[in-house]
């Protein structure tokens, strides 16, 4: 490093100068932050945009987080961090108003193309077409996201990376992704959001894993309106978090305390913190106290109604610029003169900034405008009978000062109708149907990756079996193919509750960890929240995580990170960001409330943006897990939990076969009825299929294989069409995944028009799963009630 205290004079100067020039420079970007903050309330205000959420009086702490983030590092944070984008260069102030005017063309707004509220920044990490940048070169943010403590499971990911990226031997040359783990994920979090289980889960994981996780809680004494003695035990996150502190020959964290008005203080402790966590990944927290918030929470409310005239007094005169203004003064870095010039031209640039952003935002709606009036007033000379509604629209639309798209599609629309069918009006039909793609893309992109990313696209290759192949236990077929995958694929790595050591409950990875190491298959907490956090951040980094839920019922405590984090990550950084995590779990047919597995619906409604697997065994998972591996998006694999016992043909093509998603397969040929099902139910299925059978009813079985996507090519109703019955089977309760099927094939594929016969769902009862088998045998499809509900259907 640089000696600031060199004894010769001329470099003495130098240095000083320097070292002023960036104090200086800080306090430029604290206040420009400042200014956007005040500006961005006014907007709100005066109603050009919907919300806003500002990061004033966070401004000084965050210069001086931002001296220590380095090349290769990541943020995971929330959204009073717009200081620390300024000052790092990874957001620009008119790239903050556009996101604030909800801007959703993603050159102008790039961090989420208008799908996010304010200060919810993000930096790209592949390419369009699915490929990894050179991370370890960038300055990275993950895309923030708005639940409180949501940055803090997959923070753990991202920094566990590192730990990965340096231990394990064969990720040594994947240099791009990694400096061999000198990475550091800086996490922030408001004081209110630390009273989350997701933070309690994160900082114990953390400290028990040994990561590079630096946190700084932003500590500002409320969450919205409640003071901090209603969030945190002795009113103090530092305080009671003490018996977390790492001591000598201990593993756990390093914890500070400064105060957020510190400048000097602040840079000191951050700067040791910081380093100490770089080289010896010991996971820090600097409790960052004496924050404020001069305009309040957010554009929702104002403060005054909650706190009392003594703190409002104090956070005026414990302003962190104010007191960081006095320290350069005291100091003699800048005399008044130089400071108020600094304060004047920052005002001055933020205001040409948002002005520049504005002009932006309302530029292309302005122009379809203008054309849309052009079209309406040819409109209006042909179609004379109309002329005077033509022009109520034409005013309608031309008084509006501050048109949106939606303004243009309301007149465009009302304008066809008048008009009919007539061919004369075709150029405004088209001008419509045009605006309407172009907003499409603008609005509804991303959800899943597209081009080579896509896991749609992975080429299908098919199953083959050596002729001497074995037939072995469910669990052994995938035992066999993760020992050829982990000697093959080294980003993969595999952790959960008891899947280290033992080698999961079923016996998936038994072994696996002598044979390739504690550092990629390993042992977690009981921790389902990091669990997936862990997955999301390893898989946002580049590697392939495979994150197990010991049972698909214990996913709703992991839930929350999947839907809100996970599955939007792509969507909501306009396709910047991929997570290809694989969280793989078992379900479906044991016997009780909580082991009885099937919250199909849940998932289903939860976790759009990721895939969903329900394969009918274990080589078909197999197929899926392969698949999955080529693609860059995120799944979740429901393995049948009573399939793992069940015999096998050993496929001779282990590491290469795949199934392609959203392919259906007709198990079963048949002519009398369709049944539509997956997983475990398949076997109930087929039972019941051979019954009728003999009764002289042929069934056509079809597995869906995946419920997301869902049967892309529509061989559901090219069966239909044959039997004109259909009945769809699961063990979901009434209206869960089988009413999602029968929605999928009556509405979308037009199965409505092919029946004969009302079609049927059979489902579990509208009720909890009894335990035992004999409870079992009431709660769920059974052979004999699937075989009379088909016989019923055909006396119809
Ligand atoms: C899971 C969840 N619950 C509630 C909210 C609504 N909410 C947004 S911010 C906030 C308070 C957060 O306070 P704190 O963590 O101290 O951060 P600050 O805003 O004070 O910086 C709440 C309750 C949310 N976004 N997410
Ligand atoms: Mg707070």
């Amino acid at each position: 490093m640089e000696n600031s205290f060199d004894t010769s004079p001329s470099l003495e100067n130098l240095s000083f100068d320097k070292f002023r020039d960036e104090v200086l420079g800080d306090y430029r970007w604290a206040c420009i932050s400042r200014e956007a903050s005040l500006l961005g309330r006014k907007e709100v205000l005066t109603g050009k945009a919907k919300f806003g959420i500002f990061g004033d009086g966070k401004e000084v702490a965050q210069v001086a987080m931002a001296k220590f983030f380095q090349p290769g590092d990541f943020r995971s944070g929330y959204y009073r961090d717009q200081t620390f984008g300024f000052a790092t260069g990874l957001a620009t102030v008119q790239q903050f108003f556009a996101q604030l005017y909800a801007e959703p063309r993603f050159e102008k707004e790039p961090f989420s193309g208008g799908r996010q509220m304010s200060s919810h920044f993000a930096t790209r990490f592949v390419t369009e077409e699915g490929e990894w940048l050179p991370l370890a070169r960038l300055k990275n943010i993950v895309a923030d996201i708005a639940p409180t403590a949501g940055q803090m499971p997959r923070a753990l990911g991202l920094a566990l990376a590192s730990k990965k990226f340096r231990e394990v031997h064969e990720l040594q040359d994947l240099t791009d992704l990694s400096n061999h783990g000198n990475e550091v994920c800086f996490c922030t979090i408001g004081d209110a959001s630390t009273s989350e289980g997701q933070f309690w889960e994160t900082v114990n994981a953390a400290g028990v894993m040994q990561v590079p996780l630096v946190i700084f809680v932003w500590d500002d004494g409320y969450g919205i309106s409640v003071p901090k003695k209603y969030q945190t035990t002795k009113g103090s996150i530092s305080e009671v978090l003490s018996g977390f502190q790492k001591d000598d020959g201990t593993n756990g964290l390093n914890i500070y305390k400064v105060k957020g008005w510190d400048y000097a203080g602040m840079c000191e402790v951050f700067e040791e913190g910081v380093r100490i966590a770089r080289e010896t990944h010991t996971p820090t927290l600097f409790h960052v106290e004496e924050l404020t918030q001069p305009q309040g929470h957010s554009t929702s409310g104002s403060h005054e109604r909650y706190k009392p005239s003594e703190r409002l007094e104090w956070e005026r005169e414990w302003d962190a610029i104010r007191k960081m203004r006095e320290w350069l003064l005291a100091n003699m870095l800048a005399d008044e003169d130089d400071i108020d010039g600094i304060e004047r031209e920052s005002k001055e640039f933020v205001r040409k900034a948002k002005q520049d952003a504005w002009e932006d935002f309302l530029s292309p709606a302005r122009e379809q405008v203008r054309k849309s009036i052009e079209l309406m007033n040819d409109a209006a000379s042909k179609f004379p009978q109309h002329t005077d509604q033509l022009r109520q629209l034409i005013k309608e639309l031309s008084s509006n000062r501050e048109p949106l798209r939606r303004d243009v599609m309301k007149v465009l629309y009302a304008a066809i109708n008048l008009l009919g069918k007539d061919d004369a009006s075709h150029l405004l039909r088209d001008y419509y149907n045009d605006l309407k793609k172009e907003n499409q893309s603008l609005f509804n992109t991303y959800l899943y990756n597209q081009g080579h990313g896509s896991t749609l696209n992975v080429e299908e290759v098919k199953l083959r079996y050596d002729a001497d192949a074995p037939t072995v236990n469910g669990f052994e077929v995938l035992n066999k193919y993760f020992d050829r995958l982990f000697a093959n694929n080294p980003k993969v790595l595999a952790f959960g509750e008891d899947l280290g050591y033992i080698g999961d409950v079923n016996q998936g990875f038994a072994g696996l960890q002598t044979k390739y190491g504690e550092e990629r298959i390993f042992d977690t907490g009981i921790r389902e929240v990091t669990i997936m956090g862990q997955g999301i951040g390893l898989a946002l980094r580049g590697l392939r995580p495979i994150a197990e839920i010991q049972y698909v019922d214990y996913l709703l405590y992991g839930l929350q990170p999947l839907s809100d984090d996970a599955a939007t990550v792509h969507y909501r950084s306009v396709g910047q960001q991929s997570c290809p995590l694989i969280v793989r779990t078992r379900g479906h047919r044991l016997e009780g409330i909580w082991h009885s597995g099937s919250p199909m619906g849940m998932i289903l409604g939860s976790l759009r943006g990721m895939f969903v697997c329900v394969p009918r065994n274990m080589t078909q998972a197999v197929g899926m897990y392969n698949t999955l591996l080529k693609g860059m998006d995120p799944a979740i694999m429901i393995e049948c939990l009573n399939g793992y016992r069940l015999k096998e043909k050993l496929p001779g093509n282990l590491l290469e076969f795949t199934v392609p998603l959203g392919i259906p397969e007709i198990v079963k040929e048949g002519n009398d009825v369709t049944i539509v099902t997956y997983g475990s139910t398949l076997r109930v299925v087929m039972e019941a299929a051979s019954m009728l059978d003999k009764t002289g009813i042929s069934c056509e079985v079809i597995d869906v294989q995946t419920l997301l996507p869902f049967d892309t090519n529509h061989k559901i109703l090219e069966s239909l069409k044959k039997t004109n019955r259909i009945v769809f089977v699961d063990e979901d309760v009434p209206g869960g995944a089988a009413a999602y099927m029968f929605n999928n094939v009556m509405e979308e594929q037009g199965g409505y028009r092919w029946l004969d016969v009302a079609p049927r769902t059979i489902t579990a009862k509208d009720h909890r799963t009894a335990y035992g088998s004999d409870g079992d045998y009431f709660c769920k499809p059974n052979p004999e009630e699937v075989e009379s509900v088909i016989k019923e259907m055909m006396q119809e």
